[in-house]
């Protein structure tokens, strides 16, 4: 504790000379049980709890600096309440049973605490519970199937390998210990409960009305943000968990996988097959039978006799290979296999309570676990991909790390396994799987993570997980694990995908086409590309043993369209980045519910005013697939306002609902009244440079603003000042239309020669005339993007003016308007 805090420890009697005094934190001891209350941001407060002494100040979800910070809390006592409070939010403890309500800073109630003290039992359990807004909606948790409003439902924390599961399954494969709790009116809040060990969130569903949240054990530590608007809440879970960092480029374009290409020649021919079919796409996946014998690090070199080469060539071709590497180590010592040789040399592995190494069967056979909290274990993991590095592998995937054991009891290792803590800020000490198991899997791709900046400090790791704990965004992108091939997990996937979004995953995506069971329809698989094409992880995948589900296999006309939404995807490729790199910062995922856009959504129209079938990518771009996707039937779309505009032809809309008729070739799009969206010509991969001018799509309305954001989309140079970032505006005017492009910032110099300014909702049959520094610019019509189209030069600054009562002949020269003469 630092000299000048300030620690109020209560003793009963004591608590009246507190008034008005200004706290650190606050401290209460009550029955045995010690409470603390204290604000590490504004707008949050952390509270502990625990027998006899709080919880360890320990975690693997928020960094130290974040959980050290604390505001000055303002001490109020009023009777046997004690209310303290930031600008923001209040925490009302009651000193007999130290309930305590948590209200945000106009006194509204968020959180009324029904246990206080009495949550904690003497076994070492707790069961929380508090009174749940009436009509507040409740998101997040990760990937939970279910409903994608959790409320009325119930959800354990144990991750676990679930192939093929259903809308009923649950544990699933993550531990999100976070929810988004939002009113009808759009008021939100949070908490996050940092608690590894299993535990269980009941909204409302034993006791209606009450939240309750249990567990056989570890910490009461657990912050409830205050809002108000959703947006606030995950910028302040993101303060507290961290956001994903920024992707390399190439990881938001086109991924293929399959388990497995098992050759050097069946990998080279899927390259190829996607450059002659012109599907763009950047990322090669191989899946475990590029191993010798399924063990984890090593290759078998009859079927891929020479990785550097393959990577190499697929590399000139734009496209990068990821390798899976499974946390499973064969345990074979003295057969010269390096990753358990030198694993046991430090001595790394878990062990059994009597000091031997617990061994459990997965694809090697007999395998041995890497203690993923020890940091030496760590460092180790990381160095192992050093060859693979070296070779040119660009990214890697970390699959099996619930972890997940064949023929075990629960699919994993048993409770009593010994896992030892050497990391961070917590003491070191051992403890069981019960504590270590839900953040295995997080710890196994931090390793990677934090290996590969080890082994290419100036490259941006690219890490796909499949279980993780809240905060492993900071290491790893996730999929949703062994889905199915069919319309109802194409629906409930993107329900899972949103509540990844809110969870702080804004990294997300699942199998394209489906993972598991029959083959999917010709239909069913472009629908999957087509919404894939907008999920912030687009990587088709499918397991061992099925026909091929590749983006060509099919007909023609179905292929067709699969072409035409990938590469509408790399089309939009710098919105998707200006989307990332905003998440970067700011913990807003790429993927959203309308109501994280527009929480007034949710106090009109059903379906939670339309988000439980529509979503939006980025701030601009909504979605409306049918909600019934296989059904032929006419469909209704609600947008959340007036004057919003079709994507694909560039209309502007009368009135805020539509009715749309579905049709496989097409995937209703909107765009918000106001947007300017940045897209560029089309490109077969990330890695090679577009040629050409940089599209500005203008969609004249109310807040009319876009970001361009650009950089080298692979190193961390752009922490260094290597990127563009720049803000345009648009105003109308009483002939027109300006368009305000602010000055940029950073030193990346672009790939574009120029910029093509596209003003949608151009009805006229003339084009405008247009001016950027007094000098008259070349303007045209597009009636098939209902646009007028401006050729500029890139503008790094400045202002254009179009002029749209002056409509030129497109013929003719244009005329200078009247305040240039
Ligand atoms: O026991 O590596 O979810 O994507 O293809 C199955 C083989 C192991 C499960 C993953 C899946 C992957 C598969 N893995």
């Amino acid at each position: 504790m630092r000299p000048s805090s300030v620690l109020a420890v209560l003793a009963l009697g004591a608590a009246s000379t507190l008034h008005a005094e200004t706290v650190e934190r606050m401290v209460l001891s009550r029955g045995g049980v010690v409470l603390e209350v204290s604000a590490p941001a504004s707008g949050i407060v952390r509270i502990r709890m625990g027998r006899g002494k709080l919880p360890e100040d320990a975690s693997w979800a928020v960094p130290a600096a974040r959980r050290s910070a604390r505001l000055p809390l303002k001490v109020t006592r009023r009777g046997e309440q004690v209310l303290l409070r930031t600008a923001n939010i209040a925490a009302r403890i009651d000193l007999r049973t130290l309930r305590t309500d948590v209200l945000d800073g106009g006194g509204r109630l968020l959180l009324a605490d029904l246990a206080g003290r009495a949550a904690l039992s003497p076994d070492g359990g707790f069961r929380m519970r508090g009174r749940m807004g009436g009509d507040d909606h409740v998101f997040g948790l990760g990937d939970k199937t279910g409903t994608f409003d959790r409320k009325g439902g119930a959800y354990t924390m144990w991750n676990t390998d679930t192939y093929k599961f259903t809308q009923a399954t649950d544990p699933l494969y993550k531990t999100v210990p976070f929810f988004l709790a939002v009113s009808d009116r759009g008021q939100a809040h949070g908490l996050f409960l940092d608690n590894t060990w299993r535990t269980t969130f009941d909204f409302g569903k034993t006791e209606r009305g009450v939240l309750s949240i249990s567990g056989e054990g570890g910490p009461v530590d657990y912050y409830v943000m205050a809002g108000p608007a959703p947006k606030d809440v995950l910028q302040q879970y993101a303060r507290l968990t961290g956001s994903a960092p920024l992707m390399p480029q190439w990881a938001l374009g086109f991924q293929q996988s399959k388990w497995s290409y098992k050759t050097d020649a069946e990998v080279r021919a899927i390259a190829r097959r996607l450059r002659s079919e012109r599907l763009p796409s950047d990322v090669i996946y191989m899946d475990i039978d590029y191993q010798d014998r399924s063990r984890p690090f090593t290759v078998n070199r009859q079927a891929f006799p020479h990785v550097r080469r393959l990577a190499d060539d697929l590399r000139t071709q734009g496209i990068r290979l990821v390798l899976i590497t499974d946390p499973h180590i064969a345990n074979a010592p003295g057969q010269g296999y390096a990753a358990y040789d030198s694993g046991a040399a430090q001595d790394l592995f878990l062990k059994l309570p009597g000091g031997r190494y617990y061994s459990g069967d997965v694809w090697p056979g007999a395998a041995v676990f890497p203690d993923f909290s020890r940091a030496q274990a760590r460092r180790w993991w990381g160095e192992l991909h050093a060859g693979f590095v070296s070779d040119g592998v660009a990214g890697f995937w970390n699959d099996m790390n619930e972890p997940s054991i064949f023929n075990a009891p629960g699919k994993t290792m048993p409770l009593e396994v010994v896992h030892r803590i050497e990391s961070d800020d917590f003491a070191p000490r051992s403890t069981s799987h019960a504590e270590m198991h839900n953040v295995y899997g997080q710890l196994n791709s931090r390793a990677t993570y934090e290996g590969l900046l080890r082994l290419q400090p100036d490259v941006r790791p690219f890490v796909l997980t499949r279980a993780t704990y809240a905060g492993g965004q900071r290491y790893a992108a996730t999929w949703t694990g062994d889905n199915v091939s069919s319309w109802q997990h194409l629906k409930m996937g993107m329900q899972q995908l949103v509540n990844l979004g809110l969870s702080g995953f804004s990294y997300a995506g699942n199998d394209i086409g489906g993972y598991a069971g029959e083959r999917p329809s010709p239909e069913l698989l472009t629908r999957w590309f087509q919404l894939g094409a907008f999920m912030p992880l687009f990587r088709a995948h499918a397991e061992t043993g099925r026909a091929d589900q590749e983006p060509w296999v099919g007909v023609a006309a179905q292929v067709e369209i699969r072409r035409r939404f990938i590469s509408e995807r790399y089309r939009l490729m710098p919105y998707l980045y200006a989307a990332a790199e905003e998440n970067s910062r700011s913990g807003i995922p790429l993927l959203r519910p309308v109501f994280l856009n527009f929480p007034s959504v949710l106090a009109h129209g059903d379906r939670l005013g339309g988000s439980e079938d529509q979503f939006m990518i980025g701030g601009d771009l909504l979605l409306a697939p049918s909600p019934m996707l296989e059904s032929p039937g006419d469909y209704n779309v609600e947008l959340p306002g007036k004057g919003w505009y079709d994507y694909w032809t560039g209309r502007r809309l009368d009135g805020k609902g539509l009715v749309v008729k579905p049709d496989i070739a097409q995937l209703p799009v909107y765009v918000r009244p106001g947007a300017i969206i940045p897209r560029q010509p089309l490109v077969q991969s990330t890695a090679f440079i577009p040629e050409g001018r940089l599209e500005l799509h203008v969609y004249p309305g109310a807040g009319c603003q876009g970001d361009i954001y650009a950089d080298d989309g692979v190193s961390l140079a752009y922490q260094r000042g290597g990127f563009l970032r720049q803000r345009i505006r648009c105003e109308q005017t009483p002939s027109g239309l300006k368009l305000l492009f602010e000055q940029r910032e950073g030193s990346w110099r672009p790939w574009w020669n120029g910029m093509a300014l596209y003003v949608h909702g151009w009805d006229a049959e003339a084009a405008p005339q247009a001016y950027a520094a007094g000098g008259a610019l070349a303007t045209s019509v597009d009636r098939e993007q209902n646009a007028a189209v401006i050729l500029a030069p890139d503008l790094a600054g400045g202002v254009v003016e179009i002029d749209r009562q002056r409509a030129v002949d497109p013929q003719g020269p244009p005329q200078p308007p009247a305040s240039a003469l």
